[in-house]
């Protein structure tokens, strides 16, 4: 509903209220009628109109997110209006004329839609604007001067077009242009040159084009460039050495090739530096390994090449490094050694050569190393340097150390350890008992090695353990009673951001998959109540499926495939409502598939392979290629409050799919009145 009142029945309304609200309400705090003119129109084109907004007074300097000017006259100008996150959806139909006085405009983190050119708004004492993370879209086109602007915010939102800085000429005084995450294209206009004052400028996320764009180094106070996640090529010229108050420099997820210029010495300030997913090549610039001021320099995934020759007595401030996945060929001794600040290191992917300098034991910051596929040799010693960092709370040796022996007789102490990796590297032996001294760890990965022996009982004291993969490896015995001990698969009470993972996916899980285990699966399992994968596939075990595992509410993954479990599918199961996948082919199972509960919603793959086991209303028979790909129907799903891990949405999608499957192509169920049913259980 939109206003189009006059004025006077405005003048009207206040007084008529004025009689009832208190006199010194009504004198002191009214504002210019102009501007609650204004105010009141931009109310009116909001859905829901605003929360702590009286239209019917006068007084909209008291009204929430509406500040006046200290004047003592009686009718005060408005100079702010702040309503970021206030929930407001619709539109703002361009109702700030007359807000002549504005300083500040801060609709931010809100639902507002429209076309909008804020140099529509002919605001002339307009300072500040925050339009970000809303829904507005329409192309950023020349329009009415606002002389006094010097902070525009547009981002997040769908602006689309070329970017032209032609708003530099209407806003000489800009200092901050965000415009990143929208949907702009074309390469970066010469106009930008007229932005002389500009010091902080993001376009990132977008899709901009063409080389580095040169109008930009002409823009000597810029001190945060963001260029990251756009469509650049080419090479960078020495030019941005002349940017030489530069603070923030991100060029990443681009594609920029050839060498890093050698200007960093010139670029004094400079202390973040991405240049990751780049095709950039050659060795690394002397200038950038000398540089004194940077604290973190991301290169992760380019083709650089040469030795990694870190001169740490000059890098004295630099915390974080990462020179994954490029062509480094070896890391010159004792290079990083005194790099002493150092709380992050990934040098995973690159070619370095032989062990582990023993002076790594002198980055006693370190915090998070990563060295997998570094072709390092010696795990005893590696290890046995590493100890020393003391604050190491993440290590990842993973395709290294091909074929050695695991050391048994070591005494180490990795007290803050919380994951550690050493998947894929052949290690032969046992788990060795001197890891039950890494007492805080949460993730353990040793997947994909060559351990024998059994899963010692001592693995279940782990603490904080959430994450255990010993899959493909060689271990026999049964699966400790121990194991379903763990503390907090049973009761997290840890919380989730303490779980700190390298790999996004490593939620509460185990992983015995393709070992030579044997016996019966515990019933105690049963108590895992916050495991969330339960990966047993490919081994000996045998005996009964517990019917206590549908005690594991949490439980998303059950793959019990290719074992020797026999009798029936325990009925319990099918209170398993989180289950998205479940696997117990090939086993010596039989009875019949059940019919209700979750158990039911999969395909008959899930149970093939048992030749006692009736799945669906005849025995089943293999299919003779594979299904085709599911119809995807989209149900609505109640079930995503009982999860609170990212897969929230994963899981309900599979299992919608899934469900979707089986219901379209009525592979599990061909009777019409069972689908009835399920439609109705579905759905709710
Ligand atoms: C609200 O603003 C629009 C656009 O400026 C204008 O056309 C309309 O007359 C205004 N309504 C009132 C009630 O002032
Ligand atoms: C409100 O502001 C306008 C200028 O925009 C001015 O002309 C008018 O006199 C002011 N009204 C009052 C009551 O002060
Ligand atoms: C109003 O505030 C401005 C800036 O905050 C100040 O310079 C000015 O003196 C104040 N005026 C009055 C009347 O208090
Ligand atoms: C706008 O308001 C939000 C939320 O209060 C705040 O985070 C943001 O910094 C404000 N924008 C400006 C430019 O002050
Ligand atoms: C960098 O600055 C130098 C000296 O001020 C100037 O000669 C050169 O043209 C500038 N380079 C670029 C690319 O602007
Ligand atoms: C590595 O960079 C290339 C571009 O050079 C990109 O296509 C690829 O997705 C990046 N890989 C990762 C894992 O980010
Ligand atoms: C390493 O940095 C120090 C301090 O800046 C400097 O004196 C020394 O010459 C540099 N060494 C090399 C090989 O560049
Ligand atoms: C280290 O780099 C590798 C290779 O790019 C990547 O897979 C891994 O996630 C990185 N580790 C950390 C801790 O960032
Ligand atoms: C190790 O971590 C502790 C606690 O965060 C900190 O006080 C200490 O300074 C760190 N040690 C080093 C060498 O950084
Ligand atoms: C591993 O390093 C240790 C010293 O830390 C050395 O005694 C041992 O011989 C090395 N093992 C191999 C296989 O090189
Ligand atoms: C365990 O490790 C294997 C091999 O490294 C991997 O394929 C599997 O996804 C991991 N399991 C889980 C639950 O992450
Ligand atoms: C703060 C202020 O200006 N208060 C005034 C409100 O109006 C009454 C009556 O006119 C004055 O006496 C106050 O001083």
């Amino acid at each position: 509903m939109k206003m189009q009142l006059p004025y006077l029945y405005f003048t009207f309304i206040l007084c008529t209220i004025s009689f009832k609200a208190p006199v010194m309400r009504c004198q002191n705090v009214t504002c210019n009628s102009t501007d609650l003119r204004a105010l009141i129109n931009f109310s009116s084109c909001i859905d829901s109109g605003i929360d702590g907004w009286d239209i019917s007074s006068s007084g909209c300097c008291s009204w929430n997110g509406v500040t006046c000017d200290n004047s003592t006259t009686s009718s005060k100008r408005v100079v702010k209006l702040e309503l970021a996150r206030k929930g407001l959806g619709g539109s703002i139909c361009k109702s700030f004329e007359g807000l002549d006085e504005l300083r500040i405009l801060n609709l931010s983190a809100n639902f507002l839609t429209g076309y909008l050119n804020p140099y529509h708004f002919s605001l002339q004492k307009l300072e500040v604007i925050d339009m970000s993370n809303n829904d507005f879209y329409g192309q950023l086109l020349h329009g009415d001067d606002l002389p006094s602007l010097w902070y525009v915010d547009l981002s997040m939102n769908r602006f689309s077009g070329s970017i032209d800085a032609t708003y530099c000429s209407m806003s000489p005084l800009i200092e901050v242009l965000n415009l990143a995450n929208n949907y702009l294209i074309g390469e970066v206009s010469e106009s930008f040159v007229k932005c002389s004052s500009l010091q902080h400028l993001f376009l990132n996320g977008n899709q901009i084009s063409g080389t580095f764009p040169k109008s930009l180094l002409q823009l000597r106070d810029l001190r945060t460039l963001k260029l990251q996640e756009n469509l650049f090529t080419g090479s960078l010229n020495d030019g941005i050495g002349n940017l030489s108050k530069l603070v923030k420099l991100d060029l990443s997820f681009n594609r920029f090739n050839g060498f890093l210029p050698d200007v960093f010495d010139q670029l004094e300030t400079l202390e973040h530096f991405s240049a990751r997913s780049n095709k950039f090549s050659g060795q690394l610039p002397k200038s950038l390994v000398n540089s004194q001021s940077l604290l973190t320099l991301d290169l992760e995934n380019n083709s650089f090449t040469g030795l990694i020759d870190l001169n740490c007595s000059a890098m004295i401030q630099l915390t974080t490094l990462n020179l994954a996945s490029n062509n480094f060929h070896d890391l010159v001794a004792n290079s990083l050694s005194s790099c002493l600040g150092l709380n992050s290191l990934n040098l995973s992917h690159n070619h370095l050569r032989g062990g582990l300098q023993f002076a790594f034991k002198n980055l006693q910051s370190m915090r998070r190393l990563s060295l997998s596929n570094t072709g390092l040799v010696n795990f005893t010693s590696a290890l046995a340097t590493l100890q020393y960092c003391e604050n190491l709370t993440m290590l990842d040796l993973s395709l290294n150390f091909q074929n050695e022996e695991l050391p048994t007789d070591m005494s180490l102490q990795f007290r803050n350890l919380k994951e550690l990796f050493v998947s894929n590297c052949q290690l032969r032996g046992s788990i060795p008992s001197w890891l039950s001294s890494f007492s805080n760890l949460q993730v353990l990965d040793l997947s994909q090695n060559h351990l024998g022996g059994s899963i010692p009982y001592w693995i279940g004291t782990f603490k904080y353990l959430l994450y255990l993969n010993l899959s493909s490896n060689s271990l026999t015995g049964e699966i400790p009673e121990g194991l379903t001990e763990l503390p907090s698969l049973i009761d997290m009470n840890i919380s989730l951001e303490r779980f700190a993972t390298k790999i996004w996916s490593s939620i509460p899980s185990l992983d015995l998959s393709y070992n030579m285990l044997t016996g019966h699966i515990p019933p105690s399992t049963g108590k895992l109540r916050k495991l969330h994968i339960l990966n047993l596939k490919y081994n000996s075990l045998s005996g009964p499926i517990p019917g206590s595992l549908s005690r594991m509410t949490s439980l998303e993954t059950l793959d019990l495939s290719h074992n020797k479990l026999s009798g029936e599918i325990p009925d319990t199961l099918r209170e398993l409502s989180c289950l998205s996948t479940f696997n117990v082919s090939y086993n010596q199972l039989h009875g019949e598939v059940p019919e209700t509960g979750q158990l039911a919603t999969f395909l008959c793959t899930s149970f093939i392979g048992n030749p006692g086991l009736t799945c669906g209303w005849d025995a089943y028979s293999p299919p003779a290629q594979t299904p085709p790909p599911p119809t995807p129907v989209v149900f609505p799903s109640d079930k995503m409050t009982i999860m609170g891990w990212p897969f929230v949405f994963g899981v309900p999608t599979g299992f919608v799919i899934t469900v979707g499957f089986c219901f379209v192509t009525g592979w599990i169920f061909p009777k019409p009145e069972k689908r009835k049913v399920r439609v109705i259980r579905i759905g709710r």
